[in-house]
């Protein structure tokens, strides 16, 4: 891996999100000041970055934490000012699909307007020619299927508040960009995991539920559409590739992806099957229900409570122009992805046997 300049100062909202905590590793590796901002919460919020924290009173810390939100003008001002960051990562949003046709008002004031907030603080400050800026741009963005595989010249085509609100950011670091002369690029990534993802996104849903199932804590696993497709890579490989559009003498914008698309249903039959489960499925379509050959019980069944108002079908990105510009390549299949967040999850609940940690049951 090549090394940046050492002395580099990254700034990183969103940092105790999954892709947060390995940017945050990459760039400490790569010789990085990293700073990073996290929201206050009353439950404990920072488990995925607890291996890189450092004591503030320590000589010379190279990872230090700020409390903000992407809601709060000033605060983002306050933070950048102080910072002088070479580089931002705007990784911070309600990035939940479903959640944001709950919450849209607020999904687009933290994840449209809250991007705005930081290209104008970044204005603001003068750091326009020094600092460089990095977006966290979406696949949801294509929503209706128009053409595929998407690439950056596909047209887009919201179906959900959260996609809006990203269309929106899209937009205003392009015009930022051509109108202040920024370096500001976009990454268009499609749906990336590890066993760090949030545990309501449908494979870590899938992959905890497999390992509760296989320990004898949970008996049936509800899930909503089975039939949409996604492009699923690992987010560790994905973190590098924002870090390599920053390191480009022009900004512009880029998809990431595998190339490849897959069945929620196969992922579901793969993760079951890689803690030696066989799943039989009875059917197709939303009244099915899906039967462990094994032992005769179903195992997971359709809630249509999880079904989108709008939902995004087929998502398989091309590439081409991230490994051409960039030398991006991903390397982890989706089986492979999909047998290490099932290896991490029934790793954890035999530790929780043990009594050494504690597992959650899944919520949405
Ligand atoms: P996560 O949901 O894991 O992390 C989101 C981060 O944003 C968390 O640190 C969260 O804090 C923080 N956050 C949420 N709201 C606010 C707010 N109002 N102010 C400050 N911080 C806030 O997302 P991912 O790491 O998976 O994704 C990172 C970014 O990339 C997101 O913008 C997402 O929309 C986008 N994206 C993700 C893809 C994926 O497949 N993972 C694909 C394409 C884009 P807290 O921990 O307190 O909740
Ligand atoms: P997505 O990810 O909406 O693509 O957004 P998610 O894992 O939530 O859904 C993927 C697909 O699975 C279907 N699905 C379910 N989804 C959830 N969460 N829970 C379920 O029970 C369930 N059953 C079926 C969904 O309908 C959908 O089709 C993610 C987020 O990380 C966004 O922030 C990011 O922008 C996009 O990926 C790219």
């Amino acid at each position: 891996m090549a090394f940046g300049k050492a002395g580099k100062v990254a700034l990183i909202t969103g940092v105790t999100g999954q892709d947060g905590a390995y940017l945050s590793e990459l760039l400490l590796k790569q010789g990085y000041l990293v700073h990073g901002i996290k929201r206050r919460s009353s439950s404990f919020n920072t488990g995925r970055i607890e291996h890189l924290y450092q004591d503030p009173h320590d000589h010379d810390p190279k990872f230090m934490l700020h409390y903000g939100d992407m809601t709060d003008s000033t605060n983002i001002i306050r933070i950048i000012q102080q910072v002088q960051p070479d580089e931002i990562y705007n990784l911070a949003a309600q990035s939940h699909v479903q959640v944001s046709f709950e919450t849209p008002e607020y999904t687009a004031n933290a994840d449209g307007i809250g991007t705005l907030r930081i290209l104008e603080a970044i204005r603001i400050l003068g750091l326009t020619k020094h600092t460089r800026f990095y977006q966290a741009s979406t696949s949801e963005l294509y929503g209706l299927v128009q053409q595929v595989p998407q690439s950056e010249t596909t047209p887009f085509y919201p179906r959900s508040p959260y996609a809006a609100a990203k269309l929106y950011a899209y937009w205003i670091v392009v015009n930022y960009r051509e109108a202040y002369g920024m370096h500001a690029s976009n990454g268009i990534l499609f749906n990336h995991e590890s066993p760090l993802r949030g545990e309501t996104f449908v494979t870590r849903k899938i992959t905890r539920a497999v390992a509760a199932i296989r320990h004898g804590h949970q008996d049936r696993l509800y899930l909503g559409n089975l039939d949409a497709r996604r492009d699923w890579g690992h987010a560790r490989e994905y973190a590098r590739g924002m870090w390599l559009m920053l390191q480009q003498e022009e900004p512009d914008d880029y998809v990431l992806a595998t190339g490849e698309t897959t069945l929620v249903r196969d992922f579901v039959t793969a993760a079951f099957a890689e803690a030696d489960i066989t799943l039989e499925w009875s059917g197709r379509g939303v009244d099915e229900k899906a039967r462990c050959a094994r032992t005769g019980r179903a195992l997971v069944e359709v809630d249509p409570r999880y079904f989108r108002p709008t939902e995004v079908d087929l998502l398989i990105g091309d590439p081409t122009k991230a490994r051409e510009k960039l030398g991006w390549v991903h390397e982890t299949s989706w089986r492979d992805l999909c047998a290490e967040m099932v290896r991490h999850d029934l790793a954890a609940v035999a530790r929780e046997q043990r009594g050494e940690g504690e597992h959650r049951r899944d919520g949405k």
